[in-house]
């Protein structure tokens, strides 16, 4: 597959190819604007965005009501560090625990900053509430996990593109197969244990999605053991796949619930992490946060992106349209496909052809065609639009893949 690439748009890669790192590999497409579910490029082509910026902009880009937000309080105060208090840190804090039924909330900034907040509550409540021997908890994790890229991230990571080379590592983690409560259940018997971190589905593993009822078996057996379950809802949460929170499909309640990505509708990095008392008031002032962390355009910021959810039924749009996304997907028939799998909007195609470079192929041509998708691990694509899609807009989208379908034949 040819890309065109005009002239404008080669210089701005040539640029980002001599000075910055290269430690992405992204389409080749240089993209300057952004509205609801589209996106334009510097030449004036307009797409359909299908990443949704990794589900950070559910809400849709540059959504009017969060932009007001964010430059009417950029105008009065930004930021003040959590030296002093700011007259909406306590207001956000109120809004997001009455929001989502926790009583307190320690916020943050990207997500993997949100895990690592987690990961150290959950060692505080084993040492000081569960009895835990100093330096000996244990916190599990999923195969095939993503939550990002610190070091504490990459050493519980399963894929060698992660974590190959920047040894030694985190100790402390242990794996189990995801989607697999058995091996789950002997995990947990080893009562260093405090806490289970998982993913409700497996957005960069290629949006894994679990048998139903894992999630609630996973509650029992962390409640039986008295293990944290801690839900790492960045991707997944946030009305993406059709409730609030994925969670929610099973009526499950984590101890720890870490948000971030659409917490602020993908204008500024803003993550939350929320948990009960018995949890969350074991770390005391001086032992953790960050300078940017609670800051009052954030604090804003993230009230309206919340509200722009609710208030606009975004959650139900995603179900409908989810299920329609999937059904029209079937109806192609594409001989290509071989799996189409997804909760809401949070989707993924595999991809079969005898070219191993076919689903990058494939997003080319999709591109060409008006519709931006990235591959993930080789052979997956994620279908994941802003959640204020129209069904007229779904079936749009399904004719430009089918259409971009025909050049791999
Ligand atoms: N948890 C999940 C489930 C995620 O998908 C994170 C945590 C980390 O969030 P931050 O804000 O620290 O990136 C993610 C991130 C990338 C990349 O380029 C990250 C994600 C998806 C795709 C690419 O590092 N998800």
């Amino acid at each position: 597959m040819v890309t065109t690439l005009s002239a404008k748009a080669a210089a701005y890669l040539a640029l980002e190819d001599k000075y910055g790192a290269h430690n992405y590999h992204p389409l080749p497409v240089v993209l300057e604007r952004g509205e609801g579910v589209f996106l334009w490029d510097v030449d004036g082509k307009r797409y359909y965005d299908f990443l949704s910026g990794y589900s950070a902009v559910n809400q849709g880009h540059c959504h009017p009501r969060i932009i007001d937000t964010l430059v009417e309080q950029s105008r009065k105060l930004t930021l003040t560090s959590r030296a002093f208090h700011n007259n909406l840190l306590g207001q956000y804090e109120q809004f997001i625990t009455t929001y989502f039924g926790y009583d307190k909330v320690l916020p943050m900034n990207t997500g993997v900053e949100g895990g690592e907040t987690a990961i150290k509550l959950a060692r505080r409540w084993a040492y000081t509430q569960k009895g835990i021997e100093e330096n000996q908890a244990r916190i599990v994790f999923a195969e095939g996990n993503f939550w990002g890229r610190t070091l504490a991230a990459i050493s519980a990571s399963t894929d060698p593109s992660s974590y190959k080379g920047f040894g030694p590592f985190m100790p402390g983690f242990d794996i189990v197969p995801y989607n697999d409560t058995d091996a789950l259940e002997k995990a947990l018997q080893n009562p260093n244990v405090a806490a289970f971190m998982v993913e409700p589905i497996q957005g960069e593993a290629g949006v894994v999605v679990p048998d139903e009822g894992y999630l609630k078996k996973v509650r029992d057996l962390c409640t039986k053991y008295q293990v944290l379950l801690i839900a790492d809802e960045i991707q997944t949460g946030l009305a993406r796949t059709g409730k609030m929170l994925a969670c929610d499909h099973e009526q499950v309640r984590p101890d720890i619930l870490i948000l971030g990505k659409a917490l602020s509708g993908g204008v500024l990095p803003v993550s939350a992490v929320l948990a009960d008392d018995a949890v969350m008031l074991n770390i005391h002032p001086g032992e953790h946060g960050s300078t940017y962390g609670g800051n009052p355009l954030a604090c804003a910021v993230a009230m309206t992106a919340l509200t722009v959810l609710k208030e606009e039924n975004m959650a139900a749009n995603a179900e409908l349209m989810g299920e329609l996304l999937r059904a029209e997907l079937a109806k192609l028939n594409s001989p290509f496909i071989t799996t189409i799998r997804g909760k809401g909007l949070l989707n993924a195609i595999v991809i079969e052809h005898r070219n191993p470079d076919a689903s990058w192929e494939l997003c080319l041509a999709l591109k060409e065609n008006g519709l931006l998708a990235k591959p993930t691990h080789g052979d997956k694509i994620r279908f994941a639009p802003p959640l204020l899609i129209t069904r007229e807009q779904v079936l749009e989208c399904v004719d430009i893949i089918s259409r971009s379908l025909q050049t791999l034949a």
